[in-house]
């Protein structure tokens, strides 16, 4: 059996929507800023994808939805033109975002920083989240931008998007959530939040790679990323990439109608994999409350086993998954949301990440339960540092060394 449980990295494409791709790469393949006949044969095509995106985040007639080539790009832009507009031509000087951003967030605000913008990094509690109440303090008047990730990659968690949408609000300073982990796993509504911007990724609610957006509250001025023809009104130049944009509207129509039904059946698969692997294997710990994850993540640590250990057993057993993101999994460190909770280096290598999809099936989780406690088995059998303890009522152990937080 494969079993893929990755899918907080990326999704299969659902078949339905590389069906709905195929016809423009070869049949209709005019370029839609052309007149004749060849490019305007794709209008109706992009209009409809256009209105499966607004429909899907509940988006308003005054708000733009801007095709990106990923998130990656997306939260690029918002970033360095939100620099551009009110920093260097305006007379704010500060950004904040969290400790636990996605790196496109993250390395973007070093970059950043080393123009010589100041950055606050908001810290989360020990459920990997930040509380609203913490930006409050840090928000100045040379504040110009707040990002917060509306749920995260690696422990799924859900950040309170609406309260803190309040706040910048009430200060007056822009807010641009990465909704990348949000859109397609829970509802995402832009009429019950105020977010100024919001970047999404098609690869992660099974749509093609390489296609992205950005939501623009009431089309907020943003100076462009990339200039060029004045593709998107000159909001975001290149030719329109057609397939992409047609799988991507498809793919958000398929993942969030009837969402609450498409979760509850991932959710129920998620929880018994979790619960099985609580109650039957010792010294395992899940981070972040089930009821405000995201419901297809699971962040599991397993004391004295490291990830890359357990991800080569998994592999070998033909099943996939992480030990966080895969965007950093090439160095081997610690999976810095961990550390962000509070867990110490060694624990913080034990993490492994199981993600579902609404194409899990129940055989495999069945099959993903025995072979996860085999791995475990064997891995802590030939583990120099793993010594079977009792945990302390408090969550904690010291018999290996390894001191942690319960989660
Ligand atoms: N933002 C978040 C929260 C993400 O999880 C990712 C990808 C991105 C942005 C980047 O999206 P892209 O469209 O540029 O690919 N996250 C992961 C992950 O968790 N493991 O691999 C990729």
């Amino acid at each position: 059996m494969h079993v893929y449980l990755d899918n907080n990295a990326t999704t299969m494409v659902d078949p339905a929507v590389a069906e709905a791709m195929i016809p423009f790469f070869s049949e209709i393949y005019g370029n839609p800023n052309s007149l004749h006949r060849y490019g305007t044969a794709s209008h109706p095509a992009i209009t409809k994808a256009i209105n499966q995106m607004y429909k899907a985040i509940n988006a308003s007639d005054n708000d733009d939805i801007i095709f990106t080539s990923c998130a990656t790009e997306s939260n690029n832009w918002v970033l360095k033109s939100v620099w551009v507009d009110k920093i260097l031509n305006g007379d704010k000087n500060h950004i904040v975002t969290t400790e636990v951003e996605h790196p496109s967030v993250l390395s973007t605000c070093k970059f950043l920083e080393e123009q010589g913008v100041k950055v606050t990094y908001l810290p989360v509690n020990d459920q990997g989240v930040v509380e609203a109440h913490t930006l409050r303090s840090f928000i100045t008047e040379k504040t110009a931008l707040v990002s917060v990730m509306w749920a995260n990659n690696e422990t799924g968690m859900i950040f309170p998007i609406k309260e803190i949408g309040q706040i910048c609000k009430e200060r007056g300073v822009l807010f641009h959530t990465d909704g990348v982990q949000a859109v397609g796993k829970i509802p995402v509504d832009m009429q019950e939040v105020h977010v100024d911007f919001m970047s999404m990724s098609a690869h992660k609610f099974h749509g093609p790679k390489g296609i992205g957006a950005l939501y623009i509250r009431n089309s907020e001025a943003l100076t462009p990323l990339l200039h060029g023809g004045e593709h998107m009104g000159g909001r975001r130049s290149g030719t329109l990439n057609v397939p992409y944009i047609v799988g991507m509207g498809k793919a958000i129509e398929l993942a969030t109608e009837n969402i609450e039904e498409k979760m509850g059946s991932i959710r129920a698969k998620r929880d018994r994999l979790e619960d099985a692997l609580l109650a039957e294997l010792e010294d395992v710990m899940v981070v972040g409350n089930r009821e405000n994850r995201t419901p297809n993540t699971i962040l599991i640590s397993i004391r004295g086993v490291e990830g890359e250990g357990m991800l080569w057993d998994l592999n070998n057993a033909l099943i996939g998954a992480s030990t966080g993101s895969a965007c950093a999994s090439e160095d081997l460190e610690a999976n810095t949301v961990m550390l962000a909770i509070g867990a110490d280096h060694e624990l913080a290598h034990t993490g492994i990440r199981l993600s579902l999809s609404r194409f899990t099936t129940d055989e495999e989780i069945d099959y993903v339960i025995e072979k996860f406690k085999s791995a475990v088995k064997r891995l802590r059998a030939i583990s120099s540092s793993y010594a079977k303890v009792q945990p302390t009522a408090g969550g904690e152990a010291t018999a290996c060394g390894i001191h942690h937080k319960k989660f």
